[in-house]
């Protein structure tokens, strides 16, 4: 199964996942008990501290023959106080980027992915009117970071950030609550206004949203259209006219006539909980070209996994789906694991999604037999 030519491959991260001492935002809060409603297992602590050793997770990445790096800027540390930019934080994530560029991989910048400041939490975080101006100003207070950029991600998952508004609200394994609406509508114009900001310096600006892959069964398909519609359609709807969409897909749920129905006893589950569903990712970018009309990469896909051989066997299997939509005509211009590195997975370190562990103790890096996997497989531009 060959890929188009100048397909990107890479894998993606996210700066509170795996930087480590993000003291400034809003989870770092909630990890230390300072959020009333809020229950987080373990705190993220130093995580992977790739905050200072990101060169040598880049340089992993590279020399196992991928071209494209994801990763997020987080605003927690470029802004940290109300109006008051850090020049340092600018200067350091420069330097990931100029790091990325000489090891030969395409940077993708996030310039959101679920953290915010805690001034901007206290302030009522999305719930605000002046959300959308406080996102757009530290947008382009960010522009000296992404001068040698061309890929611009805005915020990663508005609809995870709608439903995750509210603290008491934690991550699921079957379905989603409803995003609030004005939150919703919040982000739509943060992503608007980003957009333009990011696109006036020459990059390419999208956003990517967390495809779930929601299958009616039979009789059932008003009900799953109904449920989809404000908890993903309306944020792929909300891309038309951006430069491209991200789908992250892991999963599906299943819809029955009263909602969400629960995993079978009987399926394989990841380390989340999740159903093991490789075509899910064939789900998302179908949704998302229909709706969108613009080209697709897949910006996150992957399994929380002990045993890195069903990883191999998962992205085979979601590798396979992506062809498949290609080979139906959806433009598909890459696809980015979820993750390079075992990660905070916003709560807890057990589900392990890297491509790459690393020790608590000492934070030595071990790459995993999947990442030489899909190396061989960027290399090649090709599924064999
Ligand atoms: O770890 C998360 C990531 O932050 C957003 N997309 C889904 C991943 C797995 O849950």
């Amino acid at each position: 199964m060959d890929f188009p030519n100048g397909f990107l491959w890479g894998a993606s991260t996210a700066a509170h996942q795996i930087e480590g001492g993000n003291v400034h935002s809003d989870w770092w809060e909630r990890e230390w008990g300072r959020v009333p409603g809020a229950v987080v297992e373990t705190p993220s602590g130093d995580a992977a501290d790739s905050y200072h050793r990101y060169g040598e997770d880049m340089a992993l990445l590279a020399d196992a023959g991928l071209d494209t790096y994801r990763f997020s800027i987080e605003w927690a540390r470029i802004e940290p106080e109300d109006g008051w930019i850090s020049h340092a934080a600018i200067d350091h994530y420069r330097r990931m980027v100029d790091t990325a560029i000489g090891l030969g991989l395409r940077p993708m910048i996030t310039l959101h992915h679920f953290t915010n400041p805690i001034w901007f939490a206290r302030e009522g975080g999305w719930h605000s009117d002046a959300a959308a101006d406080r996102f757009a100003r530290y947008v382009e207070a960010a522009m000296p970071v992404l001068e040698a950029v061309d890929l611009v991600c805005t915020i990663n998952e508005p609809n995870m950030v709608s439903v995750l508004a509210d603290p008491e609200v934690g991550f699921p394994s079957i379905g989603l609550p409803p995003g609030v609406p004005a939150v919703t509508d919040r982000l739509i114009d943060a992503h608007k206004r980003a957009v333009d900001i990011v696109r006036g310096d020459g990059c390419l600006a999208g956003w990517s949203v967390a495809t779930q892959a929601y299958q009616p069964i039979d009789g059932a398909e008003q009900v799953a259209a109904a449920y989809g519609a404000s908890r993903e359609d309306v944020f792929l709807d909300a891309a038309r006219g951006d430069d491209w969409i991200g789908v992250q897909a892991y999963t599906r749920t299943k819809i029955g006539p009263e909602g969400p129905l629960p995993i079978p006893d009987d399926a394989e589950r990841t380390l989340t909980g999740w159903e093991y569903f490789p075509p899910a990712v064939g789900d998302g970018i179908r949704n998302a070209w229909s709706r969108a009309g613009v080209p697709v990469y897949v910006t996150e896909n992957g399994m929380a996994t002990a045993d890195d051989a069903r990883r191999i066997d998962y992205t085979r299997g979601a590798l396979e789906a992506v062809h498949a939509c290609i080979a139906d005509g959806a433009d598909v211009r890459g696809y980015l694991h979820w993750s390079l590195l075992d990660n905070y997975e916003w709560g807890s370190y057990r589900p392990t999604f890297g491509l790459i562990a690393w020790d608590r103790d000492t934070f030595e890096r071990s790459p995993k037999p999947s990442l030489g996997w899909l190396g061989e497989v960027a290399r090649a531009n090709a599924l064999r």
